[in-house]
């Protein structure tokens, strides 16, 4: 990975509605305790009224970020992009994923749980109220956004398999098909792709299986119909259409580590004092800011996940 393209143009910011939907207390409850607890901003949405919401943007209604950084515009968002299934070209992703067909798509859980199974994306839908939470996303190349996600815990998605004693490790995959995704027709990475977190981390509560962002659907390009959203780690921990989910003994291969291990760990957390062996990881690009910011430890998610790590060294497990 390298951070070669540099887009000058200044995205037209646009302003952007999420209606919350009809909630019941139960989910007010825990937004507000996500609120409270890691200053992060949640809120249900309404899948059902997610067409009304897109057609309402522009209204000059702002999710707001308790950080108090602007929303990356969706427009950004859409046409930078890393997903190497479709082309290696950040600008050229939207339109190569254009036509992705997601219709029927199934995720498998199993590994050593309890009970294994296949879940549709209504499946998925059952299993708790989706949220919006507005994450920072830092790219190990050193640029950074702030998305607003739509999406359940990955943790309700592990309950309702009942992980054994034994599984300590979550492995993910992405779909495996050249035909629907033609950058896996070159070598450029093992495909299919493959990810990995501590159990304990993918149980942390800001980690998110995402269905959505700005109030509708995951567009292809940000790994439709559902994807990984982890924000204290480098963005390619951010695994996108996964179709397997392992829960796992040993820690499991994963694709940028065997790409490069001496570049990309298995922790991935974002950390400034630590380089990457090409670059400075101190500073980033907020994509539509000029300059640079620095960049903070755990993505700023210190608080809510430094004690995940106590007692290890972040310089040997990057
Ligand atoms: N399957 C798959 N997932 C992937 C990638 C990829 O190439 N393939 N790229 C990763 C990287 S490097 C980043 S920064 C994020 C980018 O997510 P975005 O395009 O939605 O911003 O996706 C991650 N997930
Ligand atoms: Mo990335």
């Amino acid at each position: 990975m390298n951070d070669e393209v540099t887009p000058r143009r200044v995205y037209l910011a646009r302003r952007t509605l999420i209606r919350g939907g009809v909630l019941g207390a139960a989910a007010v409850a825990t937004a507000v305790l996500y609120r409270k607890l890691n200053r992060v901003s949640t809120r249900s949405v309404d899948t059902k009224s997610l067409g009304a919401v897109a057609s309402m943007e522009g209204r000059g209604f702002r999710v707001e970020d308790p950080v108090k950084d602007a929303l990356t515009p969706l427009a950004s968002i859409a046409h930078y992009n890393n997903f190497y299934e479709f082309s290696t070209s950040k600008e050229g992703v939207a339109d190569a994923a254009a036509g992705f067909v997601t219709a029927g798509w199934k995720l498998d859980v199993s590994g050593l749980v309890e009970r294994a199974r296949e879940f549709t994306m209504d499946d998925l839908a059952k299993l708790a109220p989706v949220e919006e939470r507005v994450y920072r996303m830092r790219c190990v190349e050193g640029w950074s956004m702030v998305i607003p996600w739509a999406g359940i815990p990955l943790a309700r998605l592990l309950e309702e398999v009942r992980p054994l004693p034994r599984a300590k490790f979550v492995a993910f995959e992405t779909l495996h098909d050249a035909a629907r995704m033609p950058g896996q027709k070159t070598s450029v990475l093992q495909w299919p792709y493959t990810e990995g977190l501590r159990l304990d981390e993918a149980m942390h509560p800001l980690t998110l299986l995402a269905t959505g962002m700005y109030g509708r659907e995951l567009p292809p390009q940000d790994g439709a119909p559902i994807r990984l959203v982890v924000p204290w780690k480098y963005g390619f921990k951010g695994i996108k259409s996964i179709v397997k989910v392992t829960l796992v003994e040993e820690q499991p291969d994963t694709t940028w580590n065997l790409q490069a291990p001496r570049e990309y760990g298995f922790y991935a957390n974002v950390n400034p004092d630590v380089d990457h062996p090409r670059w400075s990881q101190a500073t980033e690009r907020r994509i539509g800011e000029m300059g640079r910011r620095p960049t903070l430890p755990f993505n700023g998610y210190a608080e809510e996940v430094a004690s995940l790590y106590k007692g290890m060294n972040l310089a040997d497990h990057f």
